[in-house]
Formats: structure tokens, C-alpha cells, sequence
């Protein structure tokens, strides 16, 4: 089944005061005036409000709410004609040393809202990673696609492969109106400074060198976040019902080249740096092959050039130290106290 041309008026974005959710209702807000948003956001530490402001406030609500609330969802569902499911536990640091809130918010909430969607119909689209895959070799040519056999390596990932499963089977039995996107790693504004980059970024602001896991030698598939909202949105509208598509931009680089480029970049020595403690189960490799949505629904990055979003990245810190600086201190601290 195809829902080529559908156009949403109402969609409930959960989790839309995070990193992604918010850079993608702002994307909506931007190039969609007609459409009506409203947010649901447990505001857990990695949400925050000041990520919408700003946004007209006749076109964008927030929620402040748990997707694992049924009696809210009852509530909120019913006005809306599309469900677009940011809200997670994101970080994989964190959940390998306290699996509990993925399992609940991961794998329940996402249960509450497809049982909320089928309730009442509602076209559901699912943000998924492609962590849900495992790793690949790093001298291996190959990447993912949609047919990447499910490997997850962490309690985080494989939360979030049960959520995709989760989806799927109610595609399949309940007939609900369903897509799933799995993407590569983001960068952009608004992102915690407990990740990589901004990590990076706002260490070497206060003045404290930065710090790479194990060999550094890991590879991520970097994608800027507003090329991951413009591909969400061609798949919530014109994606075919019950499809899984893989989001990435060609993006692939070591950590330790990321690092040397913050750091040269923010004018400091390459070598700057400290070798910490590894991730256990640290995933080498993720490399996505997209090339399933750019040939069925035409989509393309257009921020590819790493260097340059990085540096527009770099300055958004810089100009934002009233956004990131209230959670760094405690964000380090958890740091330390895993050694890394
Ligand atoms: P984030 O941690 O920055 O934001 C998550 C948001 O969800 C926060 O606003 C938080 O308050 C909210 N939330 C958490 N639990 C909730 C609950 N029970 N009820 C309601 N709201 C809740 O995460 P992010 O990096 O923006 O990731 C968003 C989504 O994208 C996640 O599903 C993640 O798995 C996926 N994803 C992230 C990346 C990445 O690089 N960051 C890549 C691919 C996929
Ligand atoms: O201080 C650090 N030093 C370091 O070397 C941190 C915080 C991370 N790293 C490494 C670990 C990873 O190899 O950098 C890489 C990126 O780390 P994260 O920013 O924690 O991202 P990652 O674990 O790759 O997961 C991200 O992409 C996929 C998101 O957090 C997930 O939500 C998404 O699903």
C-alpha cells in the first residue's frame, strides 16, 4: 500500500524538545506554515523546552507528558493525524550503566503509542538508528541496507531494535499505517553536550581537554540533522506504508579525524587530547547505504560537506553557552565517575 501525496495538518512529534525532534519541528515550522504540531516531551535530562522557542505559538504546542501515559495519549492522539516518534533514551553510555529507562521508554512507550495509533488511525512513523544493525568491520567495504541482518550491541540499540520490531508486527496485524527510518549519527545544534561532538566542543570552550575512547579508530556515518529532517519528512509523506528506509549522507570518518578537526578548527593543537577508558562493547563501524530513498522518493543531503557544518556547529556552541552550560557540569561528572 502506497500514501503517496499524504498531507498531514496535525502531527504529535514526541520527544520533540530533544536534539532531533526539535530540529525537525523547527524544519516543519520553517517550510510548513500549515501544519499544526503538537509536542510531547517528558522533559527528561535531555529535554528542553528552549529547543521550540521561539516558534509561533499558534502552530507549535508542547505536551509536557510520558508516551508511556496511556490515559494522555487518550488525550492527545485522537486530534492528530500523524505520529512522528522521536521520543528515547538516547545515550548508549548511559544505558550500559543503567538499562532501565531504555526498556521503559524505548520498548513500552513505543507500545503505548502504536496501540494509541491503531486505536485511532493515525499514520505512525518511527525514528529509528542504525545501531539496530551492530557493526561492521572496519576494513570491510560493506554497509548497511534495509535487508542488514538485526545485531544490536548495546542495552540502548537493542531497545531500539525492539521498538522497530514492535512497529513491524503492528503493520502486520493490526494493519497500522506505518514507516520506520533508521539514521546514522547526527550533529547540528541543539545536541546534549553529554555526545561526541558537542562534548568535544564545549570542553575545549571551558578549557579542558577533550577525551576519545579507546583507539579513537571507530567509525561513525555523520549525517547533518536537518538533512535527517528533510529525509524524515519526504518518507512520512510520500514514503510507502509499511517500508523501512535507511537515512545517511555518504558521511563516514574515525573519531579520531573528528577530533583533530575540532580541535584544529577551535585553534588548538591536533594532539590535544586524552585517550580514555573504552565503551565495553564499543561498536567499530556504522556506514549506511541510502540508496533506497534516494532512488524511490529523490531524496539527497545537501549539508555534505562536513567541515563546514562543523564549524557552523563549533559557532552555534560558541554562541550558546547560556544553552549547554547548566548541564555540563553534571554531564562530566557522570563522566568521570566511568572513567571516562
Ligand atoms: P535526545 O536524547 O536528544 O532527545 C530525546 C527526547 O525524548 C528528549 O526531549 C526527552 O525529554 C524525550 N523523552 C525521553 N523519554 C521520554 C518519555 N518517556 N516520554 C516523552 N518524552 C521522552 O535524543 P535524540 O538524539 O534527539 O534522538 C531522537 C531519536 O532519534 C531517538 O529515537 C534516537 O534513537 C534516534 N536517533 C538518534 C540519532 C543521533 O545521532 N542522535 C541517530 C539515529 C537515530
Ligand atoms: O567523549 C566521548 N569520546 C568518544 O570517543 C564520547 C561521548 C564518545 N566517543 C565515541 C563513541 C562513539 O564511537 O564517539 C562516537 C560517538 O559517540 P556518541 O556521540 O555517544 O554516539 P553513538 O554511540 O555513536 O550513538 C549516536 O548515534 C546513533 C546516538 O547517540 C544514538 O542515539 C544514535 O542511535
Amino acid at each position: 500500500m502506497s500514501e503517496q501525496g499524504f498531507k498531514p495538518k496535525h502531527i504529535l512529534a514526541t520527544g520533540g524538545c530533544g536534539f532531533i525532534g526539535a530540529n525537525f519541528v523547527r524544519y516543519v515550522a520553517r517550510n510548513h506554515p500549515d501544519v499544526h504540531i503538537t509536542v510531547l516531551d517528558k522533559l527528561t535530562y535531555a529535554g528542553n523546552p528552549a529547543n521550540i522557542d521561539g516558534l509561533p505559538q499558534s502552530q507549535v504546542e508542547l505536551v509536557i507528558g510520558d508516551i508511556c501515559d496511556a490515559s494522555l495519549l487518550e488525550r492527545i492522539v485522537p486530534g492528530c493525524d500523524a505520529i512522528v516518534h522521536f521520543a528515547a533514551e538516547s545515550h548508549n553510555d548511559n544505558s550500559i550503566f543503567d538499562p532501565e529507562p531504555f526498556i521503559r521508554t524505548n520498548v513500552e512507550g513505543t507500545m503505548r503509542l502504536l496501540e494509541a495509533a491503531c486505536k485511532y488511525d493515525v499514520r505512525f512513523h518511527h525514528i529509528s538508528t542504525d545501531e539496530v544493525y551492530g557493526d561492521l568491520a572496519l576494513d570491510d567495504p560493506a554497509r548497511f541496507d534495509e535487508n542488514s541482518p538485526y545485531r544490536p550491541s548495546s542495552p540502548y540499540s537493542a531497545s531500539k531494535a525492539a521498538s522497530d520490531h514492535l512497529v513491524r508486527a503492528w503493520t502486520r496485524t493490526y494493519g497500522l499505517r506505518a514507516t520506520i527510518s533508521n539514521c546514522s549519527n547526527n550533529y547540528g545544534p541543539y545536541q546534549h553536550v553529554e555526545k561526541f561532538i558537542p562534548r568535544q566542543i564545549t570542553s575545549i570552550m571551558e578549557g579542558v581537554r577533550p577525551k576519545l575512547y579507546g583507539t579513537g579508530e571507530n567509525v561513525r556515518d555523520w549525517i547533518h540533522t536537518e538533512d535527517h529532517s528533510s529525509a524524515v519528512w519526504e518518507i512520512l509523506t510520500r514514503g510507502r506504508i509499511g517500508e523501512t528506509y535507511l537515512i545517511g549522507a555518504d558521511g563516514e570518518m574515525s573519531n579520531i579525524a573528528v577530533m583533530r578537526m575540532i580541535l584544529r578548527l577551535m585553534g588548538c593543537a591536533e594532539d590535544a587530547f586524552d585517550w580514555v577508558r573504552d565503551r565495553p562493547g564499543h561498536d567499530r563501524r556504522y556506514a549506511i547505504d541510502s540508496s533506497k530513498l534516494r532512488t524511490e522518493l529523490g531524496w539527497k543531503p545537501v549539508r555534505t560537506d562536513f567541515e563546514a557544518g562543523l564549524q557552523a556547529t563549533i559557532a552555534w556552541y560558541v554562541a550558546n553557552r547560556a544553552w549547554w552550560e547548566p548541564a555540563k557540569a553534571a554531564t562530566e561528572a557522570r563522566y568521570r565517575a566511568q572513567g571516562q
